[in-house]
């Protein structure tokens, strides 16, 4: 669609970027954190892990003045479960709640506003234990830690994230890492998981609308238009299909209250159904997000199944992640499409397609919480030229534009990321900060900052409120 004009990017726009706990800050086992099941995984050897990370734990203020800087007007954090709870259920840890009550303040002392996600793949590992999502009780135990934060937190924040990707986690979950011994829980049983943060997401929406009235929350999911490989009517049927596994049911359980008719027939004919209660319906139904968050990174091709193993191949340039499926689909080549180093595909204009989907599916207002390049920056004398990193945000901006203009409600842009933190599976060497972290993989050094040309080109753009986009 042409438009004689484009809408310009909306006043009061979020203008923001992303970072998560076990990426950014290190402090793995400080001030009573216990250890989540990404510090219990098992990660590749030859990158580095956690533990340290980028360090923002100790140097938040830094960092966030360094945000300030920047001009961001939202800053995408998450907050870890095992530094509130310690325990996964039981008392709640002082120090864990007195340093994000400081995050926040420093946050609004700068007017960005802190935009917390409540899960980013850390699940305290005592309730791994336990069972982990496998567990129903750990429903509860997710209740009680969002009791938490809207207790401590709800008056200073106003945006909240359940889950960030729970589509990855169950779809993918060799991808966050590997249990030690490195056997993946069956299908059936991440069915069931998934059904058990379904209705953890909803009781916790729940009571943040009772206990924070300003307060708005929505799943961060990762979501992507998928093309048929070909006009074939059986490709388009094969992306349909894919599509909606993987991204609609996911999304419509907490807007519409149980899943795609599709999905659940999925499930059923495989036998992968999870074991659903009398009151689940009703716990589904109880509550509703305010607005979906998005992650986008790149779309996917499909094609028909042939029925036989051959469907199942990995993604090229990252081994961890399986892509087909034996006669659901199977992964195509695009050839209209560039990739990163790293095999993802690069398209901004299946960004504004899938945003009309979204949109269009559940007319609620999106926020973009992760969209960004990884790429093995480089620093020379002092300084970092990440041109790439600037066409690629420069084109998905101009796909919102053109978004917002196909009447798309898009009120924020929180890119990946605020600072180069670890990559969960390929360490420093693939980074997508606006600001250097000068690190290697294993000598820390001094863990400067170092601001990208990214950084000055993305505060010009948020100084114009994207006007010359
Ligand atoms: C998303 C995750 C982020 C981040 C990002 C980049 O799926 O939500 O936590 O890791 O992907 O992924 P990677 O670091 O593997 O390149």
């Amino acid at each position: 669609m042409q438009y004689s004009e484009l809408k310009a990017f909306p006043t009061g726009f979020l203008w923001g970027a992303s970072t998560s706990a076990y990426q950014a800050e290190g402090a793995w086992d400080e001030d009573g954190k216990s250890p989540s099941i990404i510090d219990q995984y098992e990660h590749p050897k030859e990158y580095a892990d956690f533990k340290v990370a980028s360090d923002h734990y100790h140097r938040y203020k830094e960092d966030i003045r360094l945000f300030a800087e920047l001009g961001l007007k939202a800053y995408r954090f998450s907050i870890p479960w095992t530094r509130i709870i310690p325990g996964g259920t039981g008392p709640v840890n002082p120090a864990g709640i007195a340093h994000y009550q400081d995050v926040i303040r420093e946050c609004r002392r700068y007017g960005i506003e802190p935009v917390v996600t409540m899960y980013h793949f850390d699940l305290p590992y005592c309730l791994e234990e336990k069972g982990g999502w496998g567990n129903r009780k750990t429903v509860q135990a997710f209740v009680e830690y969002g009791k938490a934060l809207f207790t401590h937190f709800g008056s200073e924040v106003t945006y909240w994230l359940t889950i960030n990707e729970q589509n990855t986690m169950i779809l993918h979950p060799g991808a966050i890492g590997l249990p030690a011994g490195g056997k993946l829980p069956s299908k059936k049983e991440l069915y069931q998981q998934n059904h058990h943060m379904m209705l953890a997401q909803a009781k916790v929406m729940k009571l943040c609308h009772e206990m924070c009235p300003q307060g708005k929350i929505g799943p961060a999911l990762n979501l992507t238009a998928m093309y048929p490989a070909s006009s074939s009517p059986e490709d388009s049927i094969a992306a349909h299909n894919w599509e909606v596994l993987r991204c609609w049911n996911f999304a419509d359980v907490p807007v519409f209250g149980w899943y795609h008719p599709l999905a659940w027939r999925y499930l059923e004919d495989r036998g992968l159904a999870p074991e659903v209660e009398e009151e689940d319906r009703a716990i589904l139904q109880g509550a509703t997000p305010d607005f979906i968050a998005m992650n986008y990174y790149s779309t996917a091709t499909i094609a028909a199944s042939r029925g036989d193993a051959s469907d199942v191949s990995a993604r090229a340039g990252d081994q961890q992640i399986m892509l087909g499926e034996e006669g659901v689909y199977r992964a195509a080549e695009n050839p209209f499409v560039s990739k990163t180093k790293y095999g993802w595909v690069i398209d901004p204009s299946g960004f504004r397609y899938t945003l009309r989907k979204v949109y269009e599916r559940y007319h609620l207002p999106v926020l973009i919480t992760e969209n960004g390049i990884g790429a093995p920056d480089v620093i020379e004398d002092g300084q970092v030229h990440d041109d790439y990193r600037i066409a690629f945000i420069r084109d998905h901006l101009h796909a919102i534009r053109l978004a917002i203009t196909d009447g798309v409600e898009v009120f924020g842009y929180c890119p990946w990321a605020a600072l180069d933190v670890v990559s969960t599976h390929q360490g420093y060497q693939k980074r997508y900060g606006f600001l250097y972290v000068d690190r290697d993989e294993f000598d820390l050094k001094e863990m400067k900052r170092v601001k990208k040309d990214s950084f000055f080109w993305y505060q010009k753009v948020i100084e114009e409120n994207g006007a010359f986009l």
